[in-house]
């Protein structure tokens, strides 16, 4: 059925540079700082890194913003400090991927730069400018981070477009001497020794260029059909494979709002699309029609379907990936989980669940010690632009602060940017300095270094997770079959591989649950749980995750 690779065993773990470790005492996490960390990322049982963009920018969106692509940003360290990180991952056998953040780039990057200055500048064609209509922008498009996705320029009185901030100007793809510079600076990093890419909102690149507008206040479903899915994406995602991927051993992971199950074929095609890609089913699931601030509750049984039709969906072509936080979400625990009671036990559940599921999991920087989500007070403690920007769009709607920040704080990105907890010291060990932004007020409770070692602690557990993965095809290629689709809190499922029959038990819930009937009485060996007493088999307690391995014999239902 499916090849193998090794992308599709591997187990990705995230780094937000700019919170992971910061070596000079200046406060912002740097390159050297990732080196010094080597040996405790390897010891995690990963084998690949992520890496957020590290490229040139003026940082207005988490570096989302590059004015230079083949540059690293000072703050984070030179380029002799991203050899000697790519030469120490290498070194221990772990690879490395970069964000390549081409939907568009830093209105101070030298094509816009040009491109702004008049209608006739040889940039102008790498972004897209359109008079105003009726004294307004030339269409309804809201920005991701709030207000029209227009802005005026002064200098030639038009407008360019902006899916994300204004300094984040959308790249003009049918352009093909855009498409060109791309597929340079991909081989440049290529020929570096990087082992992929993860393709920053790849869904929006092909524009529908009459740009109609939306017609619905759905601010997702107008994502599906006017940003993303345009109608030369597959043709774009091909040419790069043609002219640059085929000829390199890369990892491509494809991100962006707007990929459904019913169009990631268009993505992923064997021959000539991206490996795999990001599936946002679940992490969209408590956004109402507002988007990010604009919260609805969530339940497990539309939680177990989005894995259902995800993993269906993919089986005909392609691979999935799967994740549960990025720097992008609320921390794992305090959204899937409790980060009160059971925070151990539930970010031990979360992890069994990311790491035994079909599709190559993502692991985000803490979420394998548990940290958690943030309190802001004001909106001022906020270091993210989308938070900015979402609040004056919510006091329009007349929202008090109090009523946003409490928003914020259940589905803000700030949750997931604090620094890393390395220790209990006054910064957490994560500087010497002051770091850019403030250290999670649980560092005492929370950090690295009284995990490591500690048997039963969540740390732990994801090494004992990562090793039972790295051990056991069945976790890699096993078939996924969920077991029952209504319980509420109840999430079973078997992977099958040849003779294995693993079953998976998860309780999202801080009741003793009972198990269906087709569960019980099932002879089996624990591979691994949550609770270190052996269990019933006839209930799952408050929390609990547990994988058995079916004896032989024992036939499924
Ligand atoms: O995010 C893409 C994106 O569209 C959303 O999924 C995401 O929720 C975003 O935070 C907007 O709400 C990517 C990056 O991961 C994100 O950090 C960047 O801000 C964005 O692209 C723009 O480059
Ligand atoms: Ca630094």
């Amino acid at each position: 059925m499916s090849t193998k690779t090794w992308w599709k065993e591997a187990i990705i773990y995230q780094i937000y540079p700019r919170s992971f470790k910061d070596s000079n005492g200046d406060g912002v996490g740097d390159l050297r700082g990732i080196t010094e960390k080597l040996d405790y990322i390897k010891s995690l049982g990963v084998d690949t890194v992520w890496l957020n963009p590290i490229y040139k920018t003026p940082n207005d969106d988490g570096g989302y913003d590059i004015s230079g692509y083949n540059d690293i940003q000072p703050e984070f360290g030179t380029m002799e400090d991203f050899n000697d990180l790519l030469r120490g991952l290498h070194r221990r056998g772990l690879r490395l991927i970069m964000d390549l953040v081409v939907n568009h780039s830093s209105d101070e990057h030298p094509w816009f730069v040009e491109s702004r200055t008049a209608k006739d500048n040889p940039y102008r064609d790498f972004y897209f400018w359109r008079p105003g209509k009726d004294g307004g922008p030339p269409n309804n498009w809201l920005s991701f981070f709030g207000g029209s996705a227009w802005q005026l320029d002064q200098t030639t009185g038009e407008y360019y477009l902006h899916l994300f901030s204004k300094k984040q100007p959308d790249l003009n793809w049918e352009n093909p001497a855009l498409r060109n510079e791309v597929h340079k600076l991909m081989k440049f990093w290529l020929d570096k020794g990087v082992d992929g890419f993860r393709l920053d909102v790849i869904s929006a690149i092909s524009k529908r260029t009459d740009f109609p507008d939306t017609d619905t206040m759905d601010f997702n479903e107008t994502i599906r059909k006017f940003y993303a899915n345009g109608p030369r994406l597959k043709e774009f995602i091909r040419e790069m494979r043609t002219i640059v991927w085929n000829k390199y051993d890369l990892l491509t992971v494809g991100e962006g709002p707007g990929i459904t199950p019913d169009n990631a074929e268009d993505y992923l095609d064997n021959e000539h699309g991206l490996n795999m890609i990001f599936h946002f089913g679940h992490m969209f699931l408590d956004q109402g029609p507002g988007g990010r601030f604009d919260p609805v509750p969530w339940s497990m049984r539309d939680f177990k379907k989005i894995f259902k039709t995800w993993d269906e969906a993919l089986l005909k072509k392609g691979w999935g990936s799967i994740f549960l936080g990025n720097h992008d979400f609320a921390r794992m625990v305090s959204r899937w989980g409790d980060d009160k009671k059971y925070w151990s036990l539930s970010s031990k559940l979360l992890g069994t669940l990311l790491l035994s599921m079909r599709g190559t999991p993502f692991i985000f920087q803490g979420d394998e010690f548990g940290m958690t989500n943030i309190e802001l007070n004001s909106v001022d403690d906020s270091m993210d632009i989308e938070t900015h920007n979402g609040w004056s769009e919510a006091r329009k709607r007349g929202l008090t602060e109090e009523q946003f920040v409490k928003i914020a704080n259940y589905a803000g990105r700030d949750n997931a940017r604090t620094p890393m907890q390395w220790d209990g010291s006054a910064q957490a060990g994560f500087t010497m300095g002051i770091p850019w932004m403030k250290v999670n007020t649980n560092k005492d409770a929370i950090n690295v270094s009284d995990q490591q070692s500690e048997p039963d602690s969540i740390l732990e557990y994801f090494k004992r997770m990562t090793n039972l993965r790295k051990t056991n095809p069945v976790l890699v290629y096993g078939q996924y079959i969920p077991v029952e689709t209504e319980n509420e809190s109840l999430f079973v499922y078997y992977r099958i591989w040849e003779i294995e029959k693993w079953l998976i038990v998860l309780n999202f819930s801080s009741e003793t649950i009972v198990f269906p009937p087709e569960l019980t009485n099932r002879k089996a060996t624990k591979m691994i749980g949550n609770y270190s007493t052996v269990d019933s088999l006839d209930a799952a307690r408050p929390w609990e995750a547990v994988i058995l391995r079916l004896c032989d014999g024992d036939e499924l239902s």
